[in-house]
């Protein structure tokens, strides 16, 4: 039994395999200070240590998914030191999220804008409700994005769109979105089109969702014969699974797979 943390900012539940992290500051539609970024890190170790959560989503409360980090906080910084050092603790906080061992799911209910953004591009996928908003308002403010979104939403979107959305800080509709590749899915409720896909990828072996979210993960950063090689290792992997023995044999024998994980 795992040894849960007491969060301030935040809730957390388990749900059919589903780990489901609530951020909850509804007064500063739920921005980002420092307190909330640590609990993030603590809570994406929770869901790192325990082997019954198979999918991680992260959703908002209230209107809002988040509306950036604390810009009172921003306004604060003295220093260009303690500014780089406030971006490279977001980061930081953000690449331990999309290190992830399951699929990420970002389940945006309304604003996520600047470092909310940021939150939602460290998830492997997003969802988004129809009323949501996303962007990137930051040249608005005089600054720029610091927890990774100049450099994973051109990797997601392409570097002339995500220059669009950077420049104009707009604010994107869910629709629009959906048309750019930045989320997956639109739905009614967020956290219900989360939980769906949730379900469709729970259906899957454990291992595998894990290897293949590594190769493609690691391949990103890789020229592509190198990358293949990664990916030729770690499809040696899987095949050397209980999973795979499974997935397979209940294909031949016409009857869904029971993954074990192993
Ligand atoms: N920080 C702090 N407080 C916020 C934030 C925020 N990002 N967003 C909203 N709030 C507060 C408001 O100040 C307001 O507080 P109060 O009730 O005490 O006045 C409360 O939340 C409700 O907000 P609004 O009254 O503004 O609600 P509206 O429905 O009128 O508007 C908006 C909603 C459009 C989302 C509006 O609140 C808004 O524009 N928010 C700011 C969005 C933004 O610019 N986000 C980017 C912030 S910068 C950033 O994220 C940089 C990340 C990288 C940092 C790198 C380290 C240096």
């Amino acid at each position: 039994e795992l040894e849960l943390p007491e969060f301030e900012y935040l809730t957390y539940r388990v749900e059919d395999g589903m780990g489901i992290v609530t951020i909850s500051r509804p007064q500063a539609l739920n921005a980002l200070n420092q307190d909330l970024l640590i609990e993030l890190a603590s809570v994406t170790e929770v869901i790192t240590q325990d082997p019954e959560v198979k999918v991680a989503i992260f959703t908002g409360e209230g209107k809002a998914f988040v509306a950036g980090a604390d810009i009172a906080q921003i306004a604060s910084l003295q220093d260009v030191f303690a500014a780089r050092e406030f971006a490279i603790m977001g980061q930081s906080v953000f690449n331990e999220i999309a290190a992830l061992p399951v699929p990420s799911i970002a389940a945006i209910n309304g604003y996520a804008l600047g470092g909310g953004l940021e939150l939602a591009l460290a998830c492997d996928l997003r969802v988004a409700s129809r009323n949501a908003k996303l962007g990137l308002p930051e040249v608005g403010l005089g600054i720029i994005p610091g927890f990774g979104g100049t450099q994973r939403l051109p990797r997601l979107v392409g570097r002339g769109r995500a220059l669009d959305l950077i420049f104009t800080g707009r604010h994107v509709p869910a629709e629009e979105a959906l048309g750019l590749g930045l989320v997956n899915r639109v739905g009614e409720d967020a956290l219900q089109t989360a939980k769906e896909l949730a379900a469709a990828i729970l259906k899957n072996g454990p291992v595998a969702l894990a290897l293949a979210k590594e190769a493609v993960g690691r391949g990103e950063n890789l020229d592509l014969q190198e990358a293949l090689e990664v990916e030729a290792d770690l499809f040696g992997l899987a095949c050397a699974t209980q999973d795979m023995r499974e997935g397979t044999r209940a294909f031949l024998e016409k009857r869904p797979a029971q993954f074990k994980g192993e």
